[in-house]
């Protein structure tokens, strides 16, 4: 290994500490809680100065978010990470428990849209679950990051247990060539590839969150008036650059005009120097162009907006028309304060224009009957899917994995499956009574008999009944004391 890598330090650190018990690990992040909620307004300042979203939501998104993911973590991480037993269905007179392993150097790859909440969900999931971290934030945004550095300064870590590694793509790469791990990668699909070509070759585990072109389902019976204004936030907060904002809205024909105007309204209503975040990274620019040629050239209607207010805000967009769901802006990210809107007249068209792309991170329905919704939920191809709610605020939810499936990545940050990701299982089994038993049945020598014995394992196995099985746990027996018994005997 490469001396001057930051993983020999990792590691060495990541030693001492994953000999901590989960709950002293854990404890160890309460200062950091504490400091988030005192030091709130200072750290809000530097988020919405660097990334340029407004004050309420680098209060609320990233250090409000932190406050509430931290404090679940600290207190269920002992639970959840603790050692499993296992009853053993095949070997019931045998037991197993299952240990969870941190992976030992952890990576992470941060963006610049949520730049604090993010590493927060993966940095220190990963250091509570036992593993030592190096972050590279995005180039975009290095001071949100070195928030964080100012948190765990203070939670009496190791030396070199949590390291941030600042610069662009190119150092990225090169932290992977220095072999961490495990990879917890945020970002777009094209750079997620990039990502899982350089850990295959070693083969690292990575877990891939990018983004996604997240749908509404607006249904007939909805309160239109509600899912508007829902709409409206979902589809602008932070400028449009969230993973789970909504960049396509899917409505019932019958009231697709009605909530059309209503959504038009309050888009046009929203104040650009109050509630519209700016764009943060200027590359995005040719993002929203190039969509918007693309509707325009397919002859699509931009419905409001479409332009750019200024240098950096772009207008909130609404596009419809015949053909949008071709159109670059239903089946790509946009990242930005632009929606699609599409028609649908059943529930299962509605299903298969959701389903109809590659991405799948979050989706929403909207629909004042609870029944109707949830068994269109259960079509849908998303990781994450809120009735009467936008998809994005369940990231604010613990407890809940967040992640996708397709080309929105996999692996999942937050909840139970969040920590369990961050570790591997290793399996102990053992005898539940005495540690000497009979050599087994199914060592050397085979023999024609011995292949009975097993037939009639499988049929103990496959029987219906109580009956039948008695009846074939009497023949296993039998042949299984034979085996026992038998001689010569490796
Ligand atoms: O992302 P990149 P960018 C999407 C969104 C946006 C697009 C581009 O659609 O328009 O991505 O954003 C690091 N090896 N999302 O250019 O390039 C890079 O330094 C290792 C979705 O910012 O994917 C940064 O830290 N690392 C989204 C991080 O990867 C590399 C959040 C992300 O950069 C690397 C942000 C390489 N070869 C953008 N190249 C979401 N999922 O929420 C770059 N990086």
């Amino acid at each position: 290994m490469n001396e001057a890598s930051p993983f020999t330090q990792s590691r060495r650190a990541q030693q001492i500490w994953a000999e901590l018990p989960v709950e002293q690990r854990a404890e160890r992040f309460i200062p950091a809680l504490r400091m988030l909620d005192e030091r709130t307004d200072e750290f809000a300042a530097i988020i919405h100065q660097e990334n340029g979203k407004p004050l309420f939501e680098a209060v609320a998104h990233e250090v409000g978010a932190s406050i509430c993911y931290l404090k679940w973590l600290i207190e269920r991480a002992p639970e959840i990470l603790a050692e499993e037993e296992v009853s053993l269905s095949v070997f019931p007179h045998r037991k197993a428990t299952i240990q969870r392993v941190p992976w030992g150097a952890v990576l992470v790859i941060g963006p610049w849209n949520v730049p604090l909440y993010i590493p927060v969900g993966q940095v220190i999931t990963a250091l509570i679950a036992g593993n030592a971290v190096v972050l590279k934030p995005s180039e975009v945004t290095p001071k949100s990051a070195r928030i964080l550095e100012e948190l765990l300064s203070h939670c009496c870590l190791p030396d070199g247990l949590f390291q941030i590694v600042e610069g662009d793509g190119r150092v990225g790469a090169k932290l992977i060539k220095n072999k961490p791990d495990k990879v917890m990668f945020t970002g777009s699909v094209a750079t997620g590839r990039k990502v899982m070509a350089a850990c295959a070759k070693h083969p690292i585990p990575v877990t891939l969150e990018l983004g996604g072109v997240d749908a509404m389902i607006v249904c007939e019976d909805a309160n239109l008036e509600y899912a508007a204004s829902a709409a409206a936030w979902g589809a602008t907060f932070n400028g449009g650059q969230v993973c789970a904002s909504v960049e396509r809205l899917i409505i019932a024909e019958s009231v697709r005009e009605r909530f059309l105007s209503l959504l038009i309204d309050k888009l046009e209503r929203i104040s650009p120097e109050r509630d519209l975040g700016p764009i943060t990274f200027s590359g995005q620019k040719e993002v929203y162009n190039s969509h918007i040629a693309d509707a325009r050239e397919r002859a699509l209607e931009i419905a409001t907006g479409g332009h750019f207010i200024d240098e950096r805000r772009f207008a909130p967009t609404l596009v419809t028309g015949n053909g949008v769901t071709n159109a670059a802006i239903w089946k790509e990210e946009t990242f930005g304060p632009i929606v699609a809107a599409s028609g649908f007249e059943t529930d299962d068209q509605a299903v298969e224009l959701h389903n109809g792309i590659s991405s799948g991170l979050t989706a929403s329905i909207f629909s004042s009957n609870p029944d109707r919704a949830k068994r269109i939920a259960s079509r849908l191809k998303a990781g994450l899917v809120a009735i009467n709610e936008i998809g994005a605020t369940l990231y604010s939810q613990p407890e809940l994995p967040w992640g996708g499936v397709g080309t929105s990545g996999f692996g999942r940050s937050h909840g139970r499956e969040g920590l369990v990701d961050c570790t591997w299982p290793r399996v102990i089994e053992q005898a539940r009574v005495s540690n000497i038993e009979p050599k087994r049945p199914w060592w050397y020598p085979y023999g024609a008999k011995q292949t009975e014995m097993m037939k009639h394992f499988g049929r103990f196995q496959a029987a219906d009944g109580r009956i039948d099985q008695l009846a074939e746990a009497a023949k296993l027996g039998r042949a299984a004391t034979q085996m026992l018994t038998r001689t010569p005997r490796l």
